[in-house]
């Protein structure tokens, strides 16, 4: 007769959009090891395998239980083959000698060290491990060839490898709604990624901003960048207008506007020292040796996101932008393999029926994809 768990592991539906996915599981040294996996194929470019692994650990980490045999593994979507090994070696000795290979890996230690720099993707890292550098001060022979947000990424190194805590990014939302509301009384300000998944940690604040009346939206974000600047709040920023997209519902904006910035948050218990944080020059040479220390300045930097949205598209780029990026990629393969609907943050394509799908709320573009309401919390894959 099956156990309650055989059947839970048998019935696992394949997508990840379809099940859910809490921040805690069962499976860590499984999902751990995979992880590590997943992101040796990612640095070789190597797509394929990298979703291979991505999913299992995503199947892993839906699992209500402990698995306890790779055995168990063969009833689970995507636990097969590769997958099945490593977890085979693990559950039954503790340790994966693939992965142990990697982690002591010189160019997986590079390509881990140099895509942690902000600006730093993994075409610039391969190419630069190339060339021979292997570590941050390997870069200070090269700075002159590296993009200012490069340079930026490697001045506030140590601050934003540093995870920002849930308490830092409540401060950051106080900061951005400060800034936000004194230009525009009734905007919307909604804290998105990791942390509306209930992460306690993340890499940095994303937030979602929009207004229900559209003209209102004009301009505001540029005005809350200037104000923080001028406070010393903000050390980079650059904007990026999103390509024009056929899934626009709105008329008068064609894309989101996006701000990818580095801010000053001030230390809680410091008084005023957002007047004392001097403007920063990010190209100045002598900039590199920042990199020896950002603590015990009064203030530390964080990476904040913040992303305009018209009201329309408004539940469309909430759950765009919430993620985890897995369940995004899930949901877009499901919407398109199963249903025929091209998904993104702007809006649903039925390209059968020829027409958008208005949303009123997240439950409701669920609804047109006939799936069940998966929370945030439950996002994490
Ligand atoms: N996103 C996406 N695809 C991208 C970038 C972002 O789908 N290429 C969406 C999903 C992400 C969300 O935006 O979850 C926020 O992006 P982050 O990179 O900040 O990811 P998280 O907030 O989930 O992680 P962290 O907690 O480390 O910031
Ligand atoms: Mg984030």
């Amino acid at each position: 007769l099956a156990t309650p768990e055989k059947v839970l592991r048998t019935q696992m539906p394949s997508y990840t959009c379809q099940r859910r996915t809490p921040l805690n599981h069962h499976n860590s040294t499984l999902t751990d090891a995979l992880e590590i996996l997943a992101r040796a194929a990612f640095f070789q470019s190597s797509e394929v395998r990298y979703l291979g692994f991505t999913r299992a650990v995503s199947t892993l980490k839906s699992l209500p239980f402990k698995l306890q045999s790779a055995e168990e593994a063969k009833d689970l979507p995507w636990c097969g083959g590769h997958c099945k090994t490593v977890i085979q070696e693990i559950l039954e000795g503790g340790v994966c000698r693939e992965v142990e290979t990697i982690k002591s890996n010189e160019q997986y230690q590079a390509m881990q060290l140099l895509t942690g720099i902000y600006g730093v993707g993994v075409r610039t890292a391969e190419r630069w491990y190339q060339e021979g550098i292997r570590n941050l001060n390997d870069l200070k022979n090269t700075e002159s060839k590296l993009t200012v947000e490069q340079r930026t990424g490697l001045q506030y190194y140590k601050d934003l490898q540093q995870p920002v805590t849930r308490e830092e990014a409540e401060r950051v939302e106080q900061l951005v709604k400060d800034a936000l509301l004194r230009f525009s009384p009734d905007v919307q300000i909604t804290m998105t990624g990791g942390f509306r998944r209930g992460k306690l940690e993340g890499h940095d604040v994303d937030f979602l901003i929009t207004h229900t009346n559209e003209s209102a939206l004009t301009g505001l974000l540029e005005n809350a960048i200037n104000w923080l600047k001028s406070k010393g709040l903000i050390l980079y920023y650059h904007m990026k207008k999103r390509k024009h997209t056929s899934h626009a519902v709105s008329s008068l904006m064609d894309g989101h506007e996006t701000y990818y910035t580095i801010c000053a948050l001030p230390s809680s218990s410091s008084q005023n020292t957002d007047l004392e944080v001097k403007p920063h020059n990010f190209v100045a040479a002598e900039q590199m040796a920042c990199l020896k220390s950002q603590i015990s300045k009064g203030w530390r930097a964080v990476r904040v996101d913040l992303v305009v949205t018209p009201h329309a598209e408004y539940p469309y780029a909430l759950l765009g932008w919430t993620g985890s990026k897995h369940f995004e990629r899930e949901l877009r393969r499901f919407s398109l393999h199963e249903k025929k609907m091209s998904l993104n943050s702007h809006g649903l394509y039925d390209t059968e029926k020829r027409c958008y799908l208005p949303a009123h709320s997240e439950e409701e573009i669920f609804k047109h994809l006939g799936l069940t309401y998966i929370s945030p919390s439950d996002r994490n894959a």
